[in-house]
C-alpha cells in the first residue's frame, strides 16, 4: 500500500546556500576573506587546489539561477550576505556597490516568488576583521553587530527571517580545535572564548533587531547532531551525555533558552578552560534569545566511555571525556565519511519540542555530498536516485515529527547548484542541479526534477 506525504500547507521547500561558497569575487571591491588568505597561503590544503575567487558565479549569474530556481518551484531560499563584501575592512563604510549587488538580488528573489532568507555569517570572517583578533576579539564582536544592523536598516523591509549565524561551531571546531579553518589553531580555551564571543555576537545582533521593530523574525541555524550512547551501559550513557553537551547544548541553550548548561560550565570549570566574559555579556545573551531556529542536519553522533587514559601531556579536547564511537554495520556516505541516520532528524525535533519551547523552526540544511557524479549520467543528464532516496528517507521522518507535534515549517536542501565546499572545493556535489566548472554551465539532474514535483504536491507518495 502506498503512503501519501502530505506536508502542513505553506510549507517551505527550498535550499540553501552561502556567499562565500557561490558567488564569486564580483566587481564591488569585496574586501579578503579568511578563506582568499588562507588559499593564497595553503593552496594545497584544498581539494585540487581550487580555490573561493570565482566558485558558482552567483555575482554575475544571480539572474538566471534564481529564475530556475522559480522553475523548480521553490518557494523559498537561504543565501547569505558578504560581510567583507559590503565592509571591505569589516567596519567602517558600507560600500555602496555591494548595496547595489544585494537589493538587485533581493528584488530578483521578491519578483520570481521565491522568499529569501538572509543569513549574516555562514564562515566567511573578513581577513581585516581576523587580523584584529577574529572571534577571539570584542572589537570584532561591536564590528559584527554593526554589521548586522546595517544590513537590517539596508534590506529589513523585504526580509521576513534573518539569521545570525550558520553553524558557529563550524569555525570553532575547524579554526581552533580540529584545524579544518584558518586559523588553524589546536587551543581550546580560545576555542571556547571563540564560541561565547559567537553568541554574544549572536545575542547582540538580534538586540540591534528588535529596535528596527521589522515585522520580519530573527534566528539562528544551528548544525545538531542527536547523539547516541553505544550501550545503555551507565558509563556509556553519560559519555553521550558529556559529548551532547559540548557539540549540541553549548550552543543549543544560550541562543533559544539564554542560559549555558551548568554541568558544561563546571567541566570547563574543573579543567581551567572557562572563556572571559562579563555579568553584562550573560544579560545580553539572556534577554536576546532566537526567535526561530534553523536546524541542519547530516549525521547523528555516537560515544562510548573512554577506553585509554588521557595523555595529561595533550592538548584539553572534549574528547577527554569520552570516545566517538562508530557503529558497526551503518550506514554511510563513503564521500563525506558521514553516517546517514534518517531517524536522527525526528530524534532532533522532538528534542527542540520537548526541551526547547518547540520553538518555530525548520530543517535548514540537509542533504548528500557525492564525487565523481558524471558516472550517473544517463541521456545528458545526472542520475541521482541516491540523491532522492536520502531526501524522501529523511522527509519520511520529518513528516512524522510534524505529526507529533514538531512546529516544523520547512525543508531546505543543501544545495541548489554544486557549489564550492571549503577544503573540499568541488569534489562532492551537493546540487539539485550540476554544474560544469569550466564552462559554467548548469544542467538539472534527476533529484531536481524530484524536488520540482515535491514542492508542487506539497508532499510525495511511496
Ligand atoms: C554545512 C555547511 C555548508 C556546507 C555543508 C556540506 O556544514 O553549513 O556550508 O558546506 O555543510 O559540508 P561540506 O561542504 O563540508 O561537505
Amino acid at each position: 500500500m502506498k503512503k501519501i506525504y502530505k506536508f502542513p500547507e505553506g510549507f517551505w521547500w527550498g535550499s540553501a546556500s552561502s556567499a562565500e561558497q557561490s558567488e564569486g569575487k564580483g566587481n564591488t571591491g569585496k574586501g579578503k576573506t579568511i578563506w582568499d588568505h588562507w588559499f593564497e597561503i595553503e593552496k594545497n590544503r584544498f581539494f585540487d587546489e581550487v580555490g573561493p575567487d570565482v566558485t558558482s558565479d552567483f555575482f554575475n549569474r544571480y539572474k538566471e539561477d534564481i529564475k530556475l530556481m522559480k522553475s523548480l518551484s521553490h518557494n523559498s531560499f537561504r543565501m547569505s550576505l558578504s560581510w567583507a563584501r559590503l565592509f571591505p575592512n569589516g567596519d567602517g563604510e558600507v560600500n555602496e556597490k555591494a548595496v547595489e549587488f544585494y537589493n538587485n538580488v533581493i528584488n530578483t528573489f521578491i519578483d520570481n516568488d521565491v522568499k529569501p532568507f538572509v543569513n549574516l555569517y555562514h564562515f566567511d570572517m573578513p581577513m581585516a576583521m581576523q587580523e584584529k583578533g577574529g572571534w577571539e576579539s570584542k572589537e570584532v564582536v561591536e564590528a559584527y553587530a554593526n554589521y548586522a544592523d546595517t544590513c537590517f536598516e539596508l534590506f529589513g523591509d523585504r526580509i521576513e527571517y534573518w539569521f545570525t549565524f550558520n553553524e558557529p561551531l563550524g569555525p570553532v571546531l575547524g579554526g581552533y580545535m580540529q584545524d579544518f579553518h584558518y586559523p588553524n589553531i589546536i587551543d581550546f580555551k580560545r576555542a571556547a572564548q571563540v564560541a561565547f564571543n559567537t553568541i554574544l555576537a549572536h545575542a547582540k545582533a538580534v538586540e540591534k533587531f528588535k529596535k528596527h521593530n521589522l515585522k520580519s523574525k530573527i534566528g539562528i541555524i544551528l548544525n545538531l547532531s542527536p547523539t547516541y550512547p553505544r550501550s545503555s551501559n551507565k558509563c556509556d550513557v553519560e559519555a553521550a551525555r558529556i559529548c551532547d553537551l559540548f557539540y549540541n547544548r553549548s550552543f543549543l541553550d544560550p541562543c533559544v533558552k539564554g542560559s549555558f548548561p551548568k554541568k558544561l560550565v563546571d567541566i570547563l570549570k574543573k579543567y581551567e578552560q572557562m572563556p572571559v566574559y562579563t555579568q553584562e555579556d550573560i544579560e545580553t545573551i539572556k534577554e536576546n534569545t532566537a526567535q526561530i531556529l534553523g536546524i541542519n542536519y547530516y549525521e547523528p553522533r555516537r560515544a562510548k566511555a573512554k577506553e585509554n587514559v588521557v595523555n595529561p601531556n595533550s592538548p584539553f579536547m572534549p574528547e577527554w571525556l569520552f570516545d566517538p564511537y562508530i557503529l558497526p554495520g551503518r550506514k554511510f556516505n563513503p564521500y563525506r565519511g558521514w553516517e546517514i541516520y534518517e531517524k536522527g532528524i525526528l530524534d532532533l525535533c522532538n528534542d527542540v519540542k520537548e526541551n526547547y519551547g518547540n520553538i518555530e523552526g525548520f530543517i535548514s540544511e540537509n542533504g548528500m555530498g557525492v564525487a565523481d557524479e558524471a558516472r550517473f549520467i544517463e541521456n545528458g543528464q545526472i542520475n541521482d536516485k541516491y540523491r532522492i532516496e536520502f531526501i524522501k528517507g529523511h522527509l519520511k521522518y520529518i513528516h512524522k515529527a510534524i505529526e507529533e507535534g514538531c512546529n516544523i515549517k520547512g525543508y531546505h536542501l543543501w544545495t541548489f547548484i554544486d557549489c564550492w565546499s571549503w577544503m573540499n572545493a568541488y569534489k562532492n556535489r551537493y546540487g539539485l542541479v550540476s554544474l560544469d566548472l569550466l564552462t559554467q554551465k548548469r544542467t538539472v539532474k534527476k533529484s531536481g526534477e524530484f524536488y520540482k514535483l515535491l514542492s508542487e504536491n506539497n508532499g510525495f507518495e511511496e
